[in-house]
Order: C-alpha cells, then sequence, then structure tokens
C-alpha cells in the first residue's frame, strides 16, 4: 500500500477521490466547498473551502474518512491556507484517531496577539507530545504540512513547507495505528473563519514530491 489518500480537489463537482468516498460533518451555519475557487489554490485550481458560520455551540465544517484497515507508518501532507483569524482563536484543522478512536495526532493552528502558531500533536496512552512553531506559519498564505508517525520506530516528526519543527522519539505505549482522518476546521474559531485545503496526501511509504530524507528504522 502506497497512498491511502490523494486529494487535491481538482474533481469538478466534488472530489479526486470519488463522490462517496469522503464523508462531511457541516453544523448548522456552516459549509464546505471542494470546488472553491476564491483563492488562487496550491495545487490546480480548486481547493477545499471550510467555513463556519455557526453561532454557538459545537461547530464543525470538515471532512473525513475512515480507513478499511488501520494504517502505520503514515505520511501526512497537506496544504492549508487560513484567510483570518482572531487574537485567541485557535482552529483544530487536521485530527487523526486509531481503530479504537483514541486520539493519534493533530494539527492546530493558534493565534496570540500578532503571533500565528501551528501545532503538531502526537497522542499516546492519554498523553501528549506538542510542536510549537511561530515563526514560519502566517495567513494569507499557503503552506504545506507534513507529519510521519512510525510508531514501530519509535518516530513522530513534522514539517512546515520544508523547515522540520517537531521530531520526538516515541516512549512508552505508542502502538496506535491511523484509521479515522478528519480534516477542515472545528470548535474554537469564531464566526466567519475559513479554512482552505488543498494536496493532501496519506501515504504508507513516504512522499513522492520534493522527499524529505526519512531513515526510518535507523534511528
Ligand atoms: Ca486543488
Amino acid at each position: 500500500m502506497a497512498d491511502v489518500i490523494d486529494e487535491s480537489f481538482e474533481a469538478n463537482p466534488g472530489y479526486d477521490m470519488g463522490s462517496g468516498y469522503w464523508s462531511s460533518i457541516v453544523d448548522t451555519g456552516c459549509s464546505i466547498d471542494p470546488d472553491y475557487t476564491g483563492v488562487t489554490p496550491a495545487h490546480g485550481s480548486q481547493c477545499l473551502q471550510c467555513l463556519h458560520g455557526a453561532t454557538g455551540g459545537s461547530y464543525y465544517a470538515l471532512i473525513y474518512k475512515t480507513l478499511t484497515v488501520p494504517v502505520k507508518p503514515y505520511y501526512i501532507e497537506f496544504r492549508v491556507y487560513l484567510v483570518a483569524m482572531t487574537d485567541g482563536e485557535a482552529f483544530n484543522i487536521a485530527h487523526l484517531l486509531d481503530a479504537n478512536t483514541n486520539h493519534c495526532g493533530s494539527t492546530t493552528v493558534l493565534r496570540s496577539g500578532s503571533t500565528y502558531t501551528i501545532r503538531t500533536t502526537y497522542y499516546s496512552a492519554g498523553s501528549s507530545q506538542e510542536y510549537d512553531n511561530s515563526v514560519l506559519f502566517t495567513a494569507g498564505a499557503w503552506h504545506r504540512i507534513r507529519i510521519l508517525c512510525d510508531p514501530d520506530n519509535h518516530i513522530f516528526k513534522s514539517w512546515i513547507d520544508d523547515t522540520q519543527v517537531g521530531d520526538y522519539t516515541l516512549t512508552g505505549v505508542h502502538n496506535e495505528s491511523f484509521q479515522y482522518g478528519y480534516f477542515g476546521i472545528y470548535s474554537w474559531a469564531d464566526v466567519g473563519k475559513e479554512v482552505l485545503i488543498d494536496g493532501m496526501k496519506i501515504s504508507t511509504t513516504g512522499w513522492d514530491e520534493n522527499p524529505i530524507e526519512i531513515n526510518v528504522g535507523e534511528e
């Protein structure tokens, strides 16, 4: 198995993976659009727009996929564009769960004052390890996020664009395999905020564009 998910939102209408591949959770007042063209996409001519328009309570505008079998290791990449954030907001834009719906990993963007921080998190058996980078991430631009999680070889790494920002040697119980993937915008965001996603790929063998050298099993 190589590519588990390869989605660039170029089908018109809908998704490259087919009409039945993705499911969605869209709260009242929220919307998703896989054919969005309002911002020049990172790849091709369309991207996924997740718009939060709910007025309170829980709010979700996301797509998700339940894989037929759990996957590890997992090489994840996607492009993300934040149109705007308000001071104090945090957007959870990617979330992965294992077969028992325990948290495996997540990517969150936070804003404090004028500083944007992107946070990649690995979860294991009730504890978590977070990597924050507040230098490389900005609103109003596309950024590529890459995450490698290889529990069997104790590896968890993350990159923003081509800069590595997270490197954690997994210890203790870390046998989670990714099976449920959620991408979009959920909770903690104000009304009217949107997240754009493009060029999403999840593989068990690596990245096929601008490869980053990874020596799985040798660390
Ligand atoms: Ca696209």
